[in-house]
């Protein structure tokens, strides 16, 4: 029988893979780990306890019913905040960046970006959603608050990126760049277990994942493409959660699609807290990850936290594809 190797174990022994490691990189992981199993503990009991709708909404006893993604949001902020080792984050749930102060004196090096529960409108109707995170260096100095400037880098610069999903079984994968790893809860000894070693995308493959039901109010170029994923007989998958979606086609390849609509000019999906980690993780496995108009997403520049993408994201051969037809029937 194979050794179950744990997500701490596993940080620990990949931290000596880099000679200079100070720790902190590791401690931060590992501090997303523990968030991630608070957050999957409520998850999983979202029909039992009043933890379902609306933010606004009072429980039997009077106190304020908190909705899960504002839950998510607050247990990733503590466990951030508490260890040290991070000097700020900024969540899809916030509108600016939150600075932390310095623990034991101790100044942070990285910042965290984060979408606390992705696909949130799925969580009433039990299906899957998740948490998406990336890491970055900071570049302000290390002897003041992090600074806004900090979170708006390229993705091209995440130090760090994953995402846990809470599906059938909770998984967190996680990349520093130097490959994808996925780690499965066990939920009988409460360790994620490293499940799905150097995880690579194929080349191309059987799904398209979009949001047809859009069909009409996509441009021109993205109709003739989804008409010839159609044509190929590929399935179409939709989850309407990202990670899901994201998921599926990094293990069995496919494509991902997030165009511009007429409602979404620039496409629905935020570049800092979903497209750049996610287009990361795809990155490391080998896949692509380019917007609509044909940009690497991870070159993208970001003038504000909030800012959206279009995104077309999995298997190398399929996103080139989907490029050839943007060149081909755009009429830009
Ligand atoms: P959310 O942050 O409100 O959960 O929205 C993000 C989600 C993605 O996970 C998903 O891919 C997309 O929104 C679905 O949008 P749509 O319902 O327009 O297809």
């Amino acid at each position: 029988m194979n050794r179950i190797v744990t997500l701490d174990e596993f940080i620990l022994r990949r931290q000596k893979d880099f000679p200079f490691a100070s720790g902190e990189l590791t401690g931060l992981l590992r501090d997303i780990g523990v968030a991630a199993k608070i957050v999957n503990r409520e998850v999983n009991k979202a029909g039992l306890l009043p933890i379902l709708g609306r933010a606004d909404r009072e429980n039997a006893t009077g106190d304020e019913v908190q909705k899960l993604d504002l839950y998510a949001n607050e247990k990733l902020i503590d466990c951030l905040k508490n260890s040290g080792e991070c000097a700020g984050v900024a969540s899809e749930e916030a509108e600016d960046i939150i600075p932390f102060p310095s623990v034991d004196g101790k100044a942070s090096k990285y910042v965290v970006v984060f979408d606390p529960l992705d696909g949130s409108s799925n969580i009433d109707v039990n299906v899957s959603v998740g948490t998406i995170f990336g890491i970055y260096r900071r570049i302000s100095a290390a002897d003041g608050p992090c600074q806004i400037g900090d979170f708006l880098q390229k993705g091209s610069e995440l130090v760090a990126a994953g995402y846990v999903l809470y599906g059938t079984s909770t998984l967190l994968v996680y990349s520093t760049g130097r490959g994808v790893n996925g780690f499965t809860l066990d939920p009988t000894i409460g360790e994620f277990c490293l499940s799905h070693r150097d995880i690579s995308i194929p080349a191309t493959g059987n799904y398209y994942s979009v949001n047809q039901g859009y069909y009409l109010k996509f441009d021109v170029e993205m109709r003739r493409y989804i008409d010839h994923c159609s044509d190929l007989n590929l399935r179409l998958r939709y989850i309407g959660s990202m990670v899901s979606d994201i998921h599926r086609i990094l293990f069995q390849g496919g494509i991902f699609l997030y165009p511009n609509t007429r409602k979404y000019a620039l496409g629905k999906l935020r570049l800092v807290y979903e497209c750049n980690p996610l287009s990361f993780i795809v990155e490391q496995a080998g896949g692509k990850a380019i917007t609509c108009q044909l940009e690497r997403i991870l070159d993208l520049e970001a003038d504000h936290l909030h800012q959206r993408a279009t995104i077309a994201i999995g298997s190398p051969d399929m996103v080139e594809e989907m490029r050839e037809f943007v060149l081909r029937y755009s009429p830009r």
